[in-house]
């Protein structure tokens, strides 16, 4: 295994995404020490920030009369609204700052576009608009692309689920992953990433064969 074929993708480690956060998954903050052991044994890591405005089309707040975790009909398909959350510049959408990566070579910034949400590291909730890391990835050789973070169920389920779109092998680290599970979602993101061929694996795993290759 050439460790350049091999990328690991680190989702939306960020502060509003732990506890006490604007959009709090339960035990988030438990991935931070699993993600930096897993790291260690990946020479490519690229990390990804939800980076919204705070006139962002997800944002509850920005629809009168509606409330979080409620679904509205957008141009694009449903939308579910969140609390406002990663709003760029602020304290709530900085990284972790005990996410130990010095080694992560790039930073996908996603959802900057105000009528477009974007869950995928690859492509905007419009299907349409990429964020340019397919063409990254495979610039640099990738093959397989390691996914790790926040939330199993939204941005790590359909950045493993369009990473397999792109040509990518992908493989969802599930003990450095956290859910929201909202409605049966994660039981669904499941079931999806196995259709289309995602793989799941245990960090443990990982660590000792990448070490052994
Ligand atoms: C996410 C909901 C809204 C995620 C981001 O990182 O999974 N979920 N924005
Ligand atoms: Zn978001």
């Amino acid at each position: 295994m050439k460790p350049v074929e091999d990328v690991l993708l680190v989702v939306d480690v960020q502060y509003d995404f732990m506890p006490g956060g604007a959009l709090a998954i339960a035990h988030g903050d438990e991935v931070v020490p699993v993600i930096n052991r897993l790291a260690r044994a990946f020479s490519h890591v690229v990390l990804t920030q939800d980076w919204h405005p705070a006139s962002h089309v997800s944002f509850a707040s920005n629809h009168a009369g509606r409330a979080p975790f409620e679904t509205v009909a957008l141009p694009y398909g449903e939308q579910v609204l969140w609390p406002a959350h990663c709003v760029q510049g602020t304290e709530g959408a900085a990284l972790h700052r005990d996410l130990d990566v010095p080694h992560a070579r790039l930073v996908i910034r996603k959802g900057h576009h105000e009528q477009v949400d974007s869950y995928s590291a690859f492509v905007e909730a419009d299907r349409t608009t990429p964020t340019g890391l397919a063409g990254y990835l495979r610039e640099v050789g990738a093959r397989r692309v390691w996914l790790a973070g926040l939330a199993t169920d939204y941005c790590v389920a359909w950045s493993a689920l369009d990473a397999r779109a792109a040509g990518f092998e992908a493989t969802v680290v599930e003990d450095a992953c956290r859910a929201i599970d909202l409605n049966g979602s994660l039981e669904r993101a499941w079931r999806d990433m196995r259709e289309a061929g995602v793989a799941r694996a245990r960090s443990d795993e990982i660590a000792m064969n990448r070490r052994e290759a």
